[in-house]
């Protein structure tokens, strides 16, 4: 008898074993299962506390990941093998996901909170009637700087980071689209310039920047902007105040000649398995509560219209991060330039990375 239930025992525990090390492949590799729900998302882009209050709230356990460009999420999607409920493109990327038929139309009748979003973020064209995608945040690109280790210099161009006065002091985001879109807006071209001289010539005078460049990476370049190892990021503007407000010596710039206005928002791929709970966790969202503490957590701007009122007051009347349509009208929105554009975009930056070795 004793042998008897000590197999037993034997049995269940290694039954409880494997079915842990199972749901541990599972999440993993973004498969659902059950009443999951998967989220693939920018890295550094939500307060977890949240997912956590999700759970609880709706008993639905969610398997969360991550992602850093919108090229890496959008080929993760295509080539299969996952099952992600929820993505969070930037707008281009949802257009050329609708193109490509990624996307499965949103039910609004399930998400009664959307009434909160600015009418200024709704029906963009990427996107006309929101048919797909839900606000998330928005923002532009612009320079991270430091006056403390730039001794007098005054930082207001993109051309400025050219004075060999910056060498080794300047960190890149790791995005084609951005660096590329620098060297573009610098030389008065539009950031969705297709013209290959245009191209070509934007991309030789980003080789004339590498002895100013220090580093091209990651989210770490809010760490080591705040830890001033660097007088100079090019950066999106929710990384900027969230670097602030580490480091009070510095400030954000959107550059003179021109820059990008962006919107990331949510939407559920065509490799979603929990549609219902999809829905369930875009509402949660946009409650205004809830998007008030994920805005001050992630340090974006929130486009929703009803949270600035749960924010503190200094954050949402900062002009450098929630500047007035006045300004953000004289910004360009990235377009879907087309498969071939986006790879000579993409094969022009690996360039002058390599250039940089
Ligand atoms: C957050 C990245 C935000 C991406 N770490 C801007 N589209």
């Amino acid at each position: 008898m004793k042998r008897l239930v000590h197999s037993l025992l034997v049995v269940v525990v290694a039954s409880v074993v494997l079915l842990v090390l199972l749901d541990q492949l599972n999440s993993s590799q973004g498969y659902s299962s059950g009443n999951t729900l998967t989220i693939y998302n920018w890295g550094d882009y939500i307060d977890e506390e949240l997912i956590t209050r999700f759970e609880k709230e709706t008993g639905i356990k969610v398997i969360y990941e991550t992602f850093d460009s919108n090229e890496a999420m959008m080929t993760k999607i295509v080539q299969g093998g996952t099952t992600y409920d929820i993505a969070v493109p930037s707008e281009y990327t949802i257009e050329k996901m609708r193109e490509e038929d990624l996307l499965i139309p949103l039910d609004h009748s399930k998400l009664p909170n959307l009434k909160y979003i600015d009418e200024r973020f709704m029906d963009l064209p990427f996107d006309p009637e929101n048919k797909y995608s839900i606000p998330y945040f928005w923002g532009t690109v612009g320079i991270v700087y430091n006056p403390t280790l730039l001794e007098g210099m005054e930082i207001t161009s993109w051309n400025d980071l050219w004075d060999p006065a910056l060498k080794n002091q300047i960190l890149l985001i790791d995005g084609a689209r951005e660096v590329m879109g620098m060297g573009l807006n610098s030389l008065g071209y539009s950031l969705n310039d297709t013209n290959k001289d245009h191209l070509m010539e934007a991309k030789e005078k980003l080789d004339r920047l590498t002895p100013n460049v220090k580093a091209i990476v990651g989210d770490e370049i809010k760490m080591l902007m705040a830890n001033e190892e660097a007088a100079i990021g090019l950066v999106w503007s929710g990384d900027a105040a969230d670097i602030m407000s580490e480091n009070e010596n510095l400030d954000y710039v959107v550059p003179e000649e021109g820059s990008n206005l962006w919107f990331d928002n949510m939407v559920i791929p065509k490799t979603a398995k929990n549609i219902e709970a999809a829905h369930q966790f875009i509402n949660f969202m946009l409650d205004p509560e809830v998007a008030a503490q994920n805005t001050e957590y992630v340090s974006y701007s929130t486009p929703n219209k009803e949270a600035l009122k749960y924010m503190p007051r200094d954050m949402v009347t900062d002009e450098r991060f929630y500047p007035s349509p006045e300004l953000t009208e004289k910004l360009e929105v990235y377009e879907n330039l087309g498969k071939k554009n986006l790879a000579y975009y993409n094969a022009l930056f690996l360039e002058f990375k390599m250039h940089r070795k």
